[in-house]
């Protein structure tokens, strides 16, 4: 790193990272139409869920352990899930609940009746309002709809923005920012405009080790670490977007990811230090696909399995590190190390290391939280926690034992095929 400066975040940036899971929801007129990204012509009359429940949707997330969700209430099609005021093309003019459903509501009440934060995504790109070309009128309009939902549905945790069909497009962000400060400042940006969290720059779901939770930019194309300018950091830490199936938007035939995939994921993303937010696409009854439904609940079995029982060591300052002591001799195959960012991110390097020297497992960052998952079960009473960094505080360490739980390949490459949408 080219800088000693280290960047706080927020209590609500740290409140987010501690939350770790979130669970997309893409749903909208692409559901109906077996399609990604749709022109914005597909006819509102054809979104029509014949039994949506979003209680359900809220309550699978929490299910997983989730601490929050994300509605696509806009996707590119320009298709909104509430009844806005700024545009025909709404569940308004659906036959949906007669046209007087609102889904943002439905899942807003969810979220209250369930515990989990709600979060927003609003398209940028929109390839169905007619003033889209004219970039005065569509500001005003794009503030107009993100106002009504910065308004209309509670707190929010997490803003959206996709810059995907944006290229070339300066949307008025000082404007955004400002609304979003005023009437959602808790509110976590995503990864334009006035971003407080970033892409982590696949939709594989996988982060790496290093994880920055400072970089200078939301560009991943231009970041580099190493000529980081002082000036323009940020603490800008990374979710990882991924969906359950191959799609974002549930289709006839898509299957959803195997259990192995999801713990790789899974691994790669929270046990990382990240964030991450599984997509799971409500189908065309509004409901999770039966399928979909039976690999969540197989992956919390598993999350169960081998995380539900760990064991806290008591922490006591050490030279390069911390002792770890563990309440006796215990059999573990996991170690779980969470430090202590409120103060910044200030782990470089480091290793767990047993009493005779043994090194068990080595990483980069350890973040909110690292999981390591050791080649071979040991048994041990103590750990040493040597540590490279400046000043860092280590507020947990707890050890698992998996033996026997579904567990990802060791190494395993769990990157997807990258795909064009299919319009
Ligand atoms: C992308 C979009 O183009 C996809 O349709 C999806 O919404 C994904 C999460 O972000 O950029």
């Amino acid at each position: 790193m080219a800088t000693t400066t280290i960047l706080r975040p927020t209590p609500a940036q740290l409140a987010w990272q501690k939350g770790g899971l979130g669970v997309f929801f893409h749903v909208g007129v692409n559901t109906f139409a077996g399609k990604e990204w749709s022109d914005g012509t597909i006819p509102a009359a054809d979104f029509a869920p014949t039994d949506l429940d979003a209680d359900e949707w809220v309550r699978t997330a929490q299910q997983l352990g989730a601490a929050y969700v994300v509605l696509t209430a806009k996707h590119h099609d320009g298709f909104c899930l509430w009844p806005t005021a700024t545009t025909d093309y709404s569940v308004a003019s659906s036959p949906w609940r007669d046209g007087a459903g609102d889904v943002v509501q439905e899942v807003a009440d969810a979220c209250r009746r369930h515990g989990l934060g709600l979060g927003l995504y609003l398209s940028p790109w929109d390839r169905n309002a007619e003033c889209y070309e004219d970039p005065e009128r569509y500001d005003a309009f794009y503030l107009a709809q993100l106002r009504e939902l910065c308004t209309h549905y509670g707190e929010l945790v997490e803003l959206w923005f996709d810059g995907a069909g944006s290229a070339g497009r300066e949307y008025d962000w000082t404007a955004i920012g400002e609304l979003i400060a005023e009437l959602q400042p808790t509110a976590m940006v995503f990864n334009m405009g006035p971003a407080t969290i970033r892409w982590v720059g696949n939709e594989d779901g996988l982060a790496a080790d290093p994880c920055h939770y400072v970089t200078d930019s939301t560009d991943l194309n231009n970041y580099d670490a190493d000529v980081i300018d002082i000036g323009d950091q940020r603490y800008l830490p990374p979710e990882c977007d991924v969906s359950l199936r191959r799609g974002w938007f549930w289709q006839p035939g898509d299957e959803p990811k195997s259990l192995e995939h999801l713990l790789a994921i899974h691994d790669r993303s929270i046990g990382l230090g990240a964030n991450l937010l599984l997509n799971i696409p409500p189908d065309r009854r509004g409901r999770i696909d039966p399928a979909d439904l039976a690999r969540v609940h197989e992956l919390r079995d598993a999350l169960h399995a081998r995380f539900g029982n760990g064991q806290p060591a008591t922490l006591t300052a050490a030279a390069a590190g911390i002792e770890a002591e563990l309440s006796e001799a215990l059999r573990f195959d996991h170690v779980e190390i969470r430090e202590d960012v409120s103060a910044g991110q200030r782990v470089r390097a480091h290793r767990v290391v047993l009493a005779d020297g043994t090194v068990l497992a080595a990483g980069g960052t350890i973040g909110v939280r690292r999981l390591h998952r050791l080649a071979e079960p040991v048994t041990a009473d103590r750990l040493r926690i040597e540590i490279d960094g400046e000043d860092p505080v280590i507020e947990a360490v707890i050890v698992h034992d998996a033996t026997g739980a579904p567990a990802p390949a060791l190494p395993g490459d769990y990157r997807a095929p990258t795909e064009a949408p299919d319009a």
